[in-house]
């Protein structure tokens, strides 16, 4: 009888959850269930993206009372989105040496293999003022003309890329800003050769994460989802 329930239950939570996949209309429950999920397993809901959480917050009540009666199935399904709505993220730039060099690939593919998770891509070629407001903080700096100069040449591959620790772990892989003092195993050490080409940006900060995801993207042009692979990237024994 308790399996029964449990079943019917969980397959009302999964149809409700793959209809939500479907329409982008219902995609505010999805990420209302993925907020309760969390709150059922006694956790604090923390929801990333400030469009998820206004999301969350427009249409938590009802999910709320919809979760009540689905005690075993909401404990049970779908943790990893639970977990996927608290991962952090970052921005990453493929600059236009990279981009006109065929690096495109390789770099992906080296986030890609790591276990991270693409939630943005396009690809632009930023005016001189937008890349003056990309490397605001470097105004002073002597090389902050030609930087900007440089970076709006030619097209740029922007990404938002998701994970644990993403901010963080994305700068090992990049490595150090000067590829001479790079260490070799990273994209710059193993690929570029001086500063001024070093093909690649990354976020130093959850600040700067946040501001530049805002500064490049729109919130609609993040792609929330779940990735087959992420029950085998994430877990604790
Ligand atoms: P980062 O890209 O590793 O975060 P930042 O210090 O933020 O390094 O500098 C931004 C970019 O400015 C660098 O990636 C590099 O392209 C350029 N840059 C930094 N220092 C120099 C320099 O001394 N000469 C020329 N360009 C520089
Ligand atoms: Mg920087």
């Amino acid at each position: 009888m308790r399996s029964q329930i449990y079943r019917t239950a969980s397959r009302t939570v999964k149809s409700l959850l793959s209809a939500s996949r479907s329409s982008p209309l219902l995609c505010e429950g999805r990420t209302a269930a993925v907020a309760t999920l969390t709150t059922f397993r006694g956790r604090i809901p923390t929801v990333t993206s400030f469009h998820e959480r206004a999301q969350y917050k427009s249409s938590q009540s009802g999910w709320l009372s919809a979760a009540l009666t689905l005690p075993a199935a909401a404990y049970m399904l779908h943790d990893q989105e639970a977990h996927a709505a608290e991962l952090e993220r970052t921005f990453i730039a493929i600059k236009p040496d990279g981009v006109q060099r065929g690096l495109i690939s390789e770099i992906i593919s080296r986030f890609e293999r790591k276990g991270f998770k693409l939630v943005a891509i396009k690809l632009v070629v930023p005016s001189k003022d937008f890349a003056q407001r990309h490397y605001h903080d470097l105004k002073e700096r002597p090389f902050f003309n030609g930087l900007c100069d440089f970076l709006s040449s030619g097209p740029v591959l922007a990404m938002v890329w998701e994970g644990e620790g993403v901010i963080k772990y994305g700068r090992k892989l990049i490595g150090a800003t000067d590829p001479q003092k790079s260490e070799p195993g990273t994209i710059r050490g193993d690929l570029a050769v001086v500063v001024g080409r070093n093909i690649i940006h990354g976020s130093d900060g959850p600040e700067t994460a946040k501001d530049e995801i805002a500064l490049w993207f729109e919130p609609r042009e993040l792609v929330s989802y779940t990735s087959n692979a992420e029950k085998w990237i994430y877990g604790a024994n």
